[in-house]
């Protein structure tokens, strides 16, 4: 018999590994799952944590929502915190503190159903906050199999979101961004193909974002931190620019328009 001891015992530490890297990858979501860049943490108890991106200190008395479920909570001195809540389907929740960045993101049950540690940023000079609050935009008619449509909550404001602001001291040397932190509800296919909603017979047309009446983006999916490249020819130094999000619309009804009914929350300024 040929025997080789020597590939058999690599066959068997490459499977060895294989088995390894499978369990940790397995295991790794189970303990805790950290967002937001850099920070690692595992089996931290039972309790979530909001730290410092930077520093990986936790922060206290952060304010912790679920908009949906008018759930708000704080984190204590040392940035933990508990959500004594049931989530039903995905949920937006979001983070706000003084002096850093106001921070939000998808969640589900599972996401929720072992401790997270979110890392949060301070605000620097390079971004503006454009608003913080979330906005329901369509007409307030959607199926139950929409994307996230147990999480709608607040009354449709209509087809379309508008905000102005001013726009000083802008780095063109530098790319410019603007940033949507959470956005759910869109049913377009290919939402639709990644499983993000349970819709078969229709879909929508994607939102489209403008800035200064010039569409510089369609928003094709659902999730968090969607950075939209601004075309610098398009901004107004040092004068008042607009942002405008407008939803899309169910593109098998005819009949009517059917808006898509869609909810986001937090629009950044980065360069
Ligand atoms: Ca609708």
């Amino acid at each position: 018999m040929f025997f080789n001891q020597n590939s058999t015992n690599n066959m068997f530490m490459k499977n060895l590994l294989t088995l390894i890297l499978l369990i940790f990858y397995t295991l790794a979501p189970a303990h805790s799952t950290t967002f937001q860049g850099g920070v690692s943490e595992q089996g931290s108890g039972t309790s979530s944590r909001i730290v410092d991106r930077n520093t990986g200190v936790g922060i206290g008395g952060a304010k912790i929502e679920l908009p949906k479920q008018k759930y708000s909570t704080e984190t204590d001195s040392e940035g933990y915190f508990e959500l004594n809540t049931h989530i039903d389907g995905t949920t937006i929740m979001s983070v706000q503190k003084e002096n850093y960045k106001p921070f939000s993101i998808t969640l589900n049950q599972k996401a929720l159903s072992a401790p997270i540690v979110i890392g949060i940023e301070k605000t620097s000079a390079d971004g503006m906050v454009l608003d913080s609050n979330m906005y329901h935009l369509g007409d307030n008619s959607f199926s139950e199999l929409s994307a996230n449509a147990s999480e709608f909550r607040l009354e449709s404001i209509g087809p379309f979101y508008t905000k102005r602001f001013l726009l000083k001291n802008v780095k063109f040397n530098k790319p410019i961004f603007l940033v949507i932190g959470s956005i759910i509800g869109i049913d377009t296919n290919l939402a639709r193909s990644l499983g993000q909603n349970r819709i078969n017979n229709a879909f929508a047309s994607p939102p489209e974002v403008y800035f200064n009446g010039n569409k510089i983006s369609e928003i094709q999916i659902n999730g968090d931190g969607q950075k939209i490249k601004i075309p610098p020819v398009l901004i107004r130094k040092n004068q008042v620019n607009e942002v405008t999000i407008k939803t899309g619309r169910n593109i098998m009804q005819t009949a009517y328009i059917d808006y898509d009914d869609i909810e986001f929350m937090n629009l950044f300024f980065e360069n």
